[in-house]
Formats: structure tokens, C-alpha cells, sequence
């Protein structure tokens, strides 16, 4: 942190001059706010390398999970032969920053009251130790690109080096879909080359990291944004996924007639999408992003391969939370069903035995945090909520009692064990049984002969569940936001061009 200090300071740009005035500010307040020690670098670190990548918004359409027979997803597919794919695994919260939060913290939306985009999760929690400030402290180098926590909740007590996005290519004339007051819920080809737009340049510096030697072990983040909307990817991907051949997502008549009201979120997305035209135009710009972020996933393991740490290296790819595309009338994510709530989770490298093998247990991503530390000899931290999956990783079917719990509010909560989902709301509850039942069209809540299944589904539920009031982002004073705007002086090793703040509004 000391370091951070002095380099942060030593700008010579006109923009660096700001950033780096800012970014002194910010490290200040980072090292206040960051119990992480200033000395703890010194220690010795012997571990495998991590390489950590995400993909925003990616929900199971892809090969190793089967969500989507359309889909084209090689480099998943080959990571998969090569690791453990959990086939089960739930996110915290069905959104960006409680989920990212719950993940890089380790603990659970219930224990730490972060349960929406806009809680400011470093106030919620002022002496959290981050999964890369747990490697940073125990003698790794730490690296972060792209998003990684919520965009603009990214904090630079987390990162020795930062690989900022600088803004996002648009198509001429958006929003394209004819949508009216559409925003970002748009999707087109780009004209551009893959080389030009930000995920791909965000594996350029990866890939260019990957392939030289270091002094340390290290920890690197790789966060890419698609299929995060909105889907504007190059033109080669949407050529792929011809609408006409596309497959919709199977619903039923009648599915939401069982739900409790306040489990939906509005009709108005799907209503623009059927009514302009363009439910298979959007799932075909969907896919088109999940194969252009599979190209980039891609990008990055070839470097890793063709590199010197391709033997002592763990991966590690996710995704924060599910999407929805029409299913019970429902776009994006915040709601607790299975298309929302399941996310991507594969792991491969030194520790993972089990390989090219598939593991059905209820997981969690807060299990990654003391996962990872585990596979890498770090401490164990006792605050988290999680638990290895190490004894998973060589034995896909081991013996596991753990569900997985999914959060959108105290009030708002499900749990999934592998054959049920139940689901509480303020107004009703919600019972499906995967066994029977995949796309949870038929509510058994209310079915006398399941209710022990019921009662015993929800003494799973987070007991006493935090109500804490949160800071709200929005409400922060000017100069407190972007806290975590990663200062400039801190880079190393990369064109400081990119290390510029976000322009495109991340939620
Ligand atoms: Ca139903």
C-alpha cells in the first residue's frame, strides 16, 4: 500500500495530473478504509498462479451446461474437458454488485445487507479482505482488468495494476431494434474488428501478460463485459445466428399464473420485444455475444497455454448471475428462477483432479473465495461464508450438504438444493421440483403433499437475515464516488491509455 502511495503521486499527463491527484486521494482513503497490511507483501508466495475470468450477464447458454442447443461456445466447451464444470451452481444475488460483493467478499448478501446495485458495498463493509487482497496480503501479484467488481464500485485497495475499459464502440444510429425509449436494450453487429473493441482489447493485455515471466505468483483478473447489453458485438458473430433459425427459449401458456405477484418484475420488455418483432433478433443477439465472448475467453487460454505458466496456473471462469430471455414473460435478471440464478462455474489447472468430469452439487460463487485460497495454500479466513469445494474437485459426486442460496432482498430468497427450488416472497412462496420439472412451470407450494418437503426447504433460509441500511451509491457526495477509481500511478507495465474511467454506465 505504501508503494501505491508513492506512485500514485508521480503523474506527468495533463489527465494523469487529475487522476493522479485524485488517485493520491483515493489511495489514502483506500489504505483508511483497507485494513489489509502495509508490510503483509513481504511474505513469500509459493502457490499456482490464478487466472480468474468472468464473464458479465452469461447465463447456461452454454455447451458444458446445455442451456441453449444453439449455442456456440468452443473454448468453454474445451476449458470444460479440461476441469470440473459444476453444473449446479447459483449465484448470491441475481445482479451485478450484490453478487460481485458477495463473491470477492465471501460472504453472503444476508450477512453483509448488500442486496442491490446501488449499496455501496465497501461501506457495508469497511474491514472486509477482498479474494485479491487476500492473495495481495499473502505475497501475490494482483492484477484486475475490465469488470470485476460492479463497475463503478471497483475499488483500488483490491489491485496492485488495473486494465480500465475505456468506453464501448456503437453501432451508427442506435438504438437499432426499433424499440422506442429502448436505452441500452439494443443489439446489432458492429462494422469493427474484434481488435477494436474492449472486451478483445482487455485479452490483448492479458494475453500479453500471460506470456512473460514474473517475479511472483500471481492473481489475474480478467472480467470481460459482453454479453452484458447492450449486444453490440462485430458482425461476424451475428452471422452465425441467423434469426430465422433461431430457437426461442421453451415457455408455457399460462406459466405465471401459479407465481406469487411480486416474484415478476415488469411485462414491458417482452411486451416491446413481441410486439417490434424481435424475440428471436434479440436471442440470436444474445448468442451472437456469447460466442464473441467465448472468442475472448479463448484469446486468453491460448496465451496461457502457449506461455511459461501454462503448467502452474488454476482457472477459473464464472459468471455473476443468469439472464433472462422471455421466460415467464421476463427479460434480464432480478428474479430467483433457475434461468436467472444459475451461473457458469468451471475450474481447471494444478488442484483440480477431477478432469473433463461435471459435479451436480448445490454450489455457491462465494465457495470460490476460500476455494481458491485453499488450492493455493493461503490461510483460511473464518469470516467467509463459503466452503472449499477442494474434496469436489477430485470427486465430482463426494459427499455435499450444502444448498445454494440466491437473495434479491431479506424478504426475497430461494433455495436450491439438487432436486428443489423454494422460493419465499413477501406474498407467497414458490415450490418446483427439478426432478419432474426443469423450467419450474408448475408451482407446488400449495400442494398438501409436499409440504414437508416445504418446511424443511425453508430452514435452509438465512436465519436473521441483515436489514442493515445501506449507503446508496447515488447518495454519495461527488468526491466519494468512483471511491475506487483505480489512480493511474498504480499501472504498470501498460499503455496508461487505457487506464481512463468508464463512460458507459455499468449496472
Ligand atoms: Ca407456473
Amino acid at each position: 500500500m505504501a508503494v501505491t502511495m508513492q506512485s500514485a503521486t508521480a503523474s506527468v499527463s495533463g489527465q494523469g495530473k487529475r487522476l493522479g491527484v485524485i488517485g493520491a486521494m483515493l489511495a489514502i482513503s483506500a489504505v483508511l478504509l483497507c485494513p489489509v497490511d502495509a508490510h503483509a507483501q513481504a511474505a513469500r508466495a509459493s502457490g499456482p498462479n490464478v487466472l480468474f475470468i468472468s464473464v458479465d450477464d452469461l447465463n447456461d447458454w452454454i455447451g458444458p451446461l446445455g442451456g441453449h442447443p444453439q449455442s456456440v461456445t468452443p473454448n468453454i466447451d474445451r476449458l470444460a474437458r479440461r476441469g470440473v464444470t459444476f453444473t449446479r451452481a447459483y449465484c448470491q444475488a441475481p445482479s451485478c454488485n450484490p453478487s460481485r460483493t458477495s463473491l470477492m467478499t465471501g460472504l453472503r448478501p444476508s450477512t453483509s445487507g448488500v442486496y442491490n446495485n446501488g449499496d455501496v458495498w465497501r461501506k457495508a463493509l469497511p474491514d472486509a479482505v477482498t479474494l485479491p487482497q487476500h492473495f495481495m496480503l499473502h505475497g501475490y501479484e494482483v492484477l484486475g482488468g475490465g469488470k470485476t467488481f460492479h463497475g463503478p464500485q471497483n475499488e483500488a485497495a483490491s489491485w496492485e495494476a488495473y486494465f480500465q475499459f475505456k468506453g464501448f464502440l456503437h453501432p451508427p444510429g442506435k438504438p437499432v431494434n426499433g424499440i422506442p425509449r429502448t436505452g441500452h436494450f439494443d443489439w446489432s453487429g458492429l462494422a469493427a474488428k474484434a481488435a477494436e473493441t474492449e472486451d478483445t482489447r482487455l485479452a490483448a493485455w492479458a494475453e500479453r501478460y500471460l506470456s512473460e515471466e514474473h517475479s511472483r505468483p500471481f492473481f489475474l483478473a480478467v472480467g470481460f463485459y459482453r454479453p452484458h447489453l447492450p449486444w453490440y458485438v462485430p458482425q461476424e458473430h451475428f452471422d452465425r445466428f441467423p434469426p430465422s433459425r433461431i430457437e426461442l427459449p421453451p415457455t408455457l401458456q399460462g406459466d405465471i399464473d401459479d407465481i406469487p405477484k411480486s416474484a415478476l418484475r415488469s411485462f414491458r420488455d417482452h411486451d416491446n420485444v413481441t410486439k417490434h418483432g424481435q424475440w428471436r433478433k434479440a436471442v440470436a443477439g444474445y448468442l451472437a455475444c456469447i460466442n464473441y465472448a467465448d472468442a475472448n475467453v479463448g484469446r486468453v487460454l491460448a496465451a496461457l497455454d502457449s506461455g511459461p505458466h501454462a503448467d502452474n496456473t488454476i482457472i477459473v471462469l464464472w459468471s455473476d448471475h443468469g439472464w433472462q430471455l422471455g421466460e415467464k414473460r421476463q427479460w434480464r435478471k432480478f428474479t430467483l428462477w433457475e434461468r436467472s440464478a444459475r451461473v457458469v462455474m468451471m475450474l481447471a489447472g494444478p488442484g483440480v483432479g477431477a478432469v473433463g468430469r461435471k459435479s451436480g452439487r448445490t454450489v455457491e460463487l462465494l465457495d470460490l473465495y476460500p476455494t481458491l485460497a485453499d488450492l493455493c495454500g493461503l490461510p483460511k479466513r473464518p469470516e467467509l461464508d463459503g466452503r472449499s469445494l477442494r474434496a469436489l474437485l477430485d470427486d465430482p459426486d463426494a459427499k455435499w450438504d450444502k444448498p445454494a442460496i440466491t437473495s434479491i432482498g431479506p424478504d426475497k430468497v430461494s433455495v436450491r438444493t439438487e432436486r428443489w427450488r423454494y422460493s419465499k416472497h413477501p406474498d407467497g412462496e414458490e415450490l418446483y421440483d427439478h426432478h419432474a420439472d426443469p423450467y419450474e412451470w408448475t408451482n407446488l407450494a400449495n400442494k398438501p403433499e409436499h409440504a414437508e418437503a416445504k418446511t424443511s426447504l425453508a430452514r435452509l433460509l438465512p436465519k436473521n437475515p441483515s436489514r442493515k441500511q445501506m449507503v446508496r451509491y447515488p447518495d454519495l457526495p461527488e468526491a466519494q464516488r468512483r471511491l475506487v477509481e483505480v489512480p493511474e500511478g498504480r499501472f504498470r507495465k501498460s499503455d496508461p491509455s487505457n487506464y481512463v474511467p468508464l463512460r458507459e454506465t455499468l449496472d
